[in-house]
């Protein structure tokens, strides 16, 4: 089992593209752990991206994420993060696929939805930077909610 951290970033917000994302998240059978929505400050925004910092595009990266709100998620599942990344598509949305979520509804690169991590390490550092308290541990379990 892996845990991915997700962000609808505030294109998708903004969009009202919350619920697709989640609906496609969960239908996939990926498992919620964590969600919450928050205006990012310039700090943990520089620290999501320092990877990009020396980028041409990082000043611009960091405007738009502290822009609105985004919904920051913690998604569980066999290999969480290579699915999701799946899920989500290429980086520009004009030559993602059909199918995925760039594909779908992005036609830029950097207004592009939605966040995924890209490996178990960056997977770690962002969980902790945007759940410092922790995630939820619950297992799924409908037909004990179904009958009292
Ligand atoms: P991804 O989000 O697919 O993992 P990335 O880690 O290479 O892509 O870049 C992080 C974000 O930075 C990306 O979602 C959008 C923005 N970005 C990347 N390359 C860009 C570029 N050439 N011009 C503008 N924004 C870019
Ligand atoms: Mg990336």
């Amino acid at each position: 089992m892996q845990t991915t951290y997700i962000m609808i970033k505030p294109d998708g917000v903004q969009r009202g593209l919350v619920g697709e994302v989640i609906t496609r998240f969960e239908n996939k059978g990926l498992r919620l752990v964590g969600l919450k929505q928050i205006i990012p400050s310039n700090e943990i925004a520089e620290a999501h991206y320092a990877v990009h910092k020396e980028r041409p595009f990082y000043s611009g990266l960091i405007d738009f994420i502290t822009s609105g709100p985004v919904v920051a998620m913690a998604w569980t599942g066999v290999e969480a993060i290579k699915v999701a990344r799946n899920l989500i598509g290429p980086t520009n949305g004009r030559e993602a696929a059909p199918g995925t979520i760039r594909g779908d509804f992005a036609m830029d690169i950097g207004h592009n939805i939605i966040h995924g991590s890209d490996g178990e390490e960056t997977a770690k550092y962002e969980l902790e930077l945007w759940f410092p308290d922790g995630i939820a541990e619950w297992q799924r379990d409908a037909e004990s909610q179904i009958y009292e």
